[in-house]
């Protein structure tokens, strides 16, 4: 819904205002004067509220003020940053000799959990919170398998090109809907400039993959690439704030003839230049030789690698094969090596698998590399769905998450046919927010199941409006229901469109429980006895019209 917009250049209209039903409030951080954690309070027809994790930064608070061409405020600047520990100043250094910093005490805050947790989690490297020293904009993230499952939504231009404020606007958009951390993967014209738009307006961490500017400095041609050109685009976006960089270095030139007989061969974009530039030079990568120079690079920023699945199966026939696998032993080599100059780390994973074999994906990587945290792609569970894709991935998505992967990347309706506009990206983000919180119902995370049991109590006291704005969306929610039962008194009806006035199995569960308290029936045995007597009683009622299974609307 776009309540109003704000000026910018790129004369795009940016999505702002609160989601139906709830505004902004901000919970201080115990310990940490001054830090503050923004949520999303739900204010319910009851009277009651509930406060939901929220990732919308400012766009969602009527009470901001945001200049686009300002950028947001750069709140992180006043946090306290403790002093280099070996030349290393990032979470994983600080955490490992014990420090818990405002980024750690934040996180925890959010997620529900102590910051001693967080700080543990970070020192094992089982969890990485993803924040630039010069990304002072953000909202920290912490990304681990014992926190909150997390989904990053890519967006970015391409060739067929969209315009800086679409993709500002598409940021915005997606943390909208529920995206923890957001790519750019802008190639083509003003990568430079998108990206620089996009760091400014962010409110959760911002990823890369530095490989695609690369590439567009040596005018397209993979083979011209070298240590050089990269290092110095890996330095500007460094310097720009950049949070995480996807680095395909695990794509050693003996991997590649294991990819020959694949059914869809590399289908990772990173990969595949990779590969070209190591089978053109007959070299091992630059990306592997020089990978401890890109180690110190990124620990004076803290900015935390996101090894790269450049052997990812793109296919169902091609999961969990010599190629995935192997690349995935030398990404956990690289993993210890990072880790080594105190640099944190993720491990990018699939793609197309099997519901079968997503499991063991999980146990191999965190096996290989340390458990660090797992990043997939879905992965889809089925090939046959172009334009459903979101919903095919989603399905792997909610499986792997449950095994431990700790941030999942979306897949829109769009990633095989085309590229996203806004409502694929919304549609992603949407989906893949059902698969990760779905995870977190099962993996049991602390707050999960509250915003469940809020909408299920909802639901059976047929409050109509909070049911509505306690989902994901509320705004198709609402729709439907208008669509079926539009007069307003139908939003505090007693009955849902499904069974119709007479015969709610909701409303009468709640005219038997209603019945039984005032006859002060207390025991679980009182109720059944009066629910039999009941539904006798329902029968008879159903008989008497008839066996009708849907009767006219009437309107008392
Ligand atoms: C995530 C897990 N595996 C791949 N991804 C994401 O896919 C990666 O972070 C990037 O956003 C996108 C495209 O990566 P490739 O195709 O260059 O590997
Ligand atoms: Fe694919």
């Amino acid at each position: 819904m776009t309540l109003s917009s704000v000026h910018n250049p790129a004369e795009q209209a940016i999505t702002t205002g609160p989601i139906s039903g709830s505004s902004k409030i901000y919970v201080e951080v115990p310990g940490a004067p001054g830090l503050r954690v923004p949520m999303r309070r739900v204010h319910l027809t009851n009277g009651e509220h509930l406060d939901l994790y929220d990732t919308s930064g400012p766009y969602t608070d009527t009470s901001a003020t945001i200049d686009i061409e300002q950028g947001l405020p750069r709140a992180r600047d006043s946090w306290t940053k403790p002093a280099p520990i070996d030349g290393a100043s990032t979470q994983l250094a600080w955490a490992r000799a014990g420090i818990i910093t405002d980024e750690m005490r934040f996180t925890a805050a959010r997620e529900s959990v102590s910051p001693e947790l967080v700080r543990d989690e970070v020192a094992r490297g089982r969890a990485v919170i993803c924040a630039n020293h010069k990304h002072p904009e953000i909202e920290p993230m912490i990304i681990g398998k014992a926190f909150s499952v997390k989904i990053n939504g890519n967006i970015g231009n391409s060739a067929v090109t969209s315009s800086i404020g679409e993709e500002v606007e598409k940021m915005v958009w997606a943390t909208r809907w529920g995206a923890d951390t957001i790519m750019d993967l802008s190639t083509g014209k003003n990568i430079h400039e998108t990206r620089e738009w996009i760091l400014r307006s962010s409110p959760v961490p911002v990823g890369t993959v530095p490989i695609y500017q690369a590439l567009e400095k040596v005018k397209g041609d993979p083979t011209k690439l070298n240590w050089e050109i990269y290092r110095e685009t890996i330095i500007e976006q460094c310097e720009q704030g950049v949070d995480y960089m996807t680095v395909h270095a695990g794509v050693l030139l003996r991997y590649i003839p294991l990819t020959a007989k694949r059914v869809t061969g590399i289908v990772s974009r990173g990969g595949s230049i990779m590969a070209a530039w190591c089978l053109a030079h007959h070299q091992e990568s630059f990306l592997y030789t020089h990978f401890r120079e890109l180690c110190e690079i990124f620990r004076e920023y803290d900015v935390t690698f996101s090894l790269g699945d450049g052997l990812r199966p793109g296919s169902i026939a091609d999961a969990n094969d010599d190629a995935q696998f192997a690349e995935l032993r030398t990404l956990g080599e690289l993993t210890t090596i990072a880790k080594s100059h105190g640099v944190q780390v993720m491990i990018e994973g699939p793609g197309h698998v099997p519901m079968h074999k997503i499991v063991e994906n999980v146990r191999l990587e965190e096996e290989l590399c340390e458990e660090a945290p797992f990043y997939t792609l879905g992965p889809l569970a089925t090939d046959i769905a172009p334009a459903y894709d979101h919903i095919t991935s989603a399905i792997g998505a909610a499986i792997i998450a449950k095994a431990g992967t700790a941030m999942l990347c979306y897949v829109t309706p769009k990633e095989h046919p085309g590229l996203p506009n806004r409502d694929d990206v919304k549609q992603g983000v949407i989906a893949y927010k059902i698969a990760a919180h779905s995870a977190d119902l099962a993996k049991g995370h602390p707050r999960a199941q509250e915003r469940d049991d809020a909408l299920s109590r909802a639901r059976f006291e047929f409050r109509w409006t909070d049911q509505f704005n306690l989902s994901l969306d509320p705004d198709p929610a609402r729709e439907y229901h208008d669509e079926t039962l539009p007069a307003e008194p139908a939003k505090t009806a007693h009955f849902c469109s499904m069974c119709g006035p007479k015969f709610c199995s909701m409303r009468i569960s709640a005219d038997v429980r209603e019945y039984a308290e005032r006859n002060g029936m207390n025991t679980q045995e009182d109720i059944d006895r009066v629910l039999a007597q009941g539904m006798a009683e329902k029968s008879a009622e159903f008989a008497d019209h008839g066996n009708q299974v849907y009767l006219p609307l009437t309107t008392n």
